[in-house]
């Protein structure tokens, strides 16, 4: 009986899950009201930051992948984060915290360079 529960229980976990990530895609990133945190994709092709700005919010998770054929990086101007090397083909993500740093650039090619907006919490 007790598994039994225990399994209903985790069913139950899972579809809220789900309807959250319903929630999500259907009021899509900046609704008013939404709690749901974003993620977001940015891609790295052709020396580029593919949105170049973007807006987000404390606790979304932003993914960077490169899709160009040599290594970049995705670093805090001040140095507070870095991801480190990103090889071809690779990923790597962010949670963002309220005190992100919004400027960010690539250390292999200086010149590319993006941003994070921070959206304030209504
Ligand atoms: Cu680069």
């Amino acid at each position: 009986m007790n598994r039994r529960i225990c399994r209903w229980l985790a069913g139950m976990a899972a579809a809220s899950a789900a309807a959250l990530t319903l929630t999500a895609a259907t009021f899509g990133p900046g609704a008013a009201g939404t709690t749901a945190r974003e993620p977001h994709l940015i891609r790295i092709e052709s020396f580029v930051y593919d949105p170049s700005a973007l807006t987000i919010r404390a606790g979304d998770t932003v993914t960077w992948t490169n899709l160009d054929i040599v290594p970049h990086t995705v670093t805090a101007v001040d140095g507070s984060w870095d991801s480190g090397e990103i090889g071809p083909g690779e990923s790597w993500s962010l949670i963002a915290t309220e005190s992100i740093v919004r400027d960010y650039f690539c250390v292999y090619h200086p010149g590319m360079r993006a941003r994070l907006d921070r959206e304030h919490d209504g």
